[in-house]
Order: C-alpha cells, then sequence, then structure tokens
C-alpha cells in the first residue's frame, strides 16, 4: 500500500472489466469534495453501449438554492485514457439547475459482484497529494457491504488516503 498520498501514485483496479462492472451499485459510504452535492439514496447504473463506451445515470438526494431539497437525475458519459480503470466522466443534470462538470472517475478495487471504490481527485496539490476529491463506496446490495468485505474496503480507503473521511450514505426511499 502506498502511504505517501501523491495522486499520481495511487493504484487503480488491474484489468477493470467494464462490462462486469455495469449495472447497479448503491453507494453505502461517501468521502464528500468541497461544495457537497449528493447527500444520500445514491444509486448509479452504469452500462455499456453499442459502441463499448460506458454511460451511467444516477440519482440521490440533494439541496438546492439552500433549501429546496430533491431527488437529483443525473447523467454522465465516460471517457477512456490509457489505463483502463481510469475514466474522465462528463455528467450533467435532467435539470439544468443541477450541476454538471468533468472530473476524473477512478476504479480503485471491485469484485464486480458485491463492493466497489471510486476515487476522485478534483484538485491536485503543490505537493502532489490531493486538495480537493471525493470518493464513493458502492455496494450491490442496497442493505450495505457484506461483513467480509469490510476490511478489503477499509484498506482501500486507507491507500487513497481517504480513511476516517467516510460518512455513511443511508437509503431512506426518499428517490
Ligand atoms: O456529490 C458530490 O459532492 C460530487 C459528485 C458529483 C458528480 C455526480 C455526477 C453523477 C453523474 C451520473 C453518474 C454516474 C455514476 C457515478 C458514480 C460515481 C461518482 C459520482
Amino acid at each position: 500500500a502506498q502511504q505517501n498520498c501523491q495522486v499520481a501514485n495511487i493504484q487503480v483496479m488491474p484489468n477493470f472489466n467494464r462490462t462486469l462492472y455495469a449495472g447497479t451499485w448503491y453507494a453505502v459510504a461517501k468521502k464528500d469534495p468541497e461544495g457537497l452535492f449528493l447527500i444520500d439514496n445514491v444509486v448509479a447504473h452504469f452500462q455499456i453501449e453499442e459502441d463499448g463506451t460506458m454511460t451511467a445515470t444516477a440519482s440521490g438526494r440533494v439541496i438546492i438554492l439552500n433549501n429546496w431539497e430533491m431527488c437529483a437525475q443525473m447523467l454522465a458519459t465516460f471517457e477512456e485514457t490509457l489505463d483502463p480503470a481510469k475514466f474522465r466522466m462528463k455528467y450533467w443534470g435532467v435539470a439544468n439547475y443541477l450541476q454538471s462538470g468533468n472530473d476524473d472517475h477512478w476504479v480503485i478495487a471491485t469484485d464486480y459482484d458485491n463492493y466497489a471504490v471510486h476515487y476522485s481527485c478534483r484538485v491536485v496539490d503543490a505537493d502532489g497529494t490531493c486538495l480537493d476529491g471525493y470518493s464513493f463506496i458502492f455496494s450491490r446490495h442496497p442493505t450495505g457491504l457484506r461483513a467480509e468485505d469490510q476490511a478489503t474496503v477499509t484498506q482501500m480507503k486507507a491507500d487513497i488516503c481517504m480513511l476516517g473521511k467516510y460518512r455513511r450514505v443511508p437509503h431512506t426511499g426518499f428517490c
């Protein structure tokens, strides 16, 4: 495990297989970026298009304009890079008042059937560490991670230098 927290040294999923990754993932924990957007009830659906590219939809509870709580419907396309587990995610909302942007989207680790650890650094600091980033822990199961996956996921949180910075993402049926 790397411990110097250089973004450039972060290890991602070897031989990432987007076809196995496709389908529904429930966020169970999140490390927020500055200016948090998706709060809870976050579910993502990845699909592989006929041309082989990966796209996704996601929904989650957000609060916009100070006090307006709603279920955001989001869309994303993924641009490949030289590393199959590292994408650029272009995202936007179904409604134009939702966030849009272009973030790194790295798959750190997944067993495809139970858990996935996602990482995105938005701003790399002058020393090479991440100044502003976010990460989702995903489960295939709406009830959360299996007990046998928890140690693996904790190790991954440490490897990406975000251990202790996560909060639970409840699923209450809001979205
Ligand atoms: O919630 C935040 O604070 C930052 C996240 C903003 C980007 C959300 C865009 C979602 C677009 C549709 C996405 C699909 C899949 C996403 C999987 C993980 C990362 C968002």
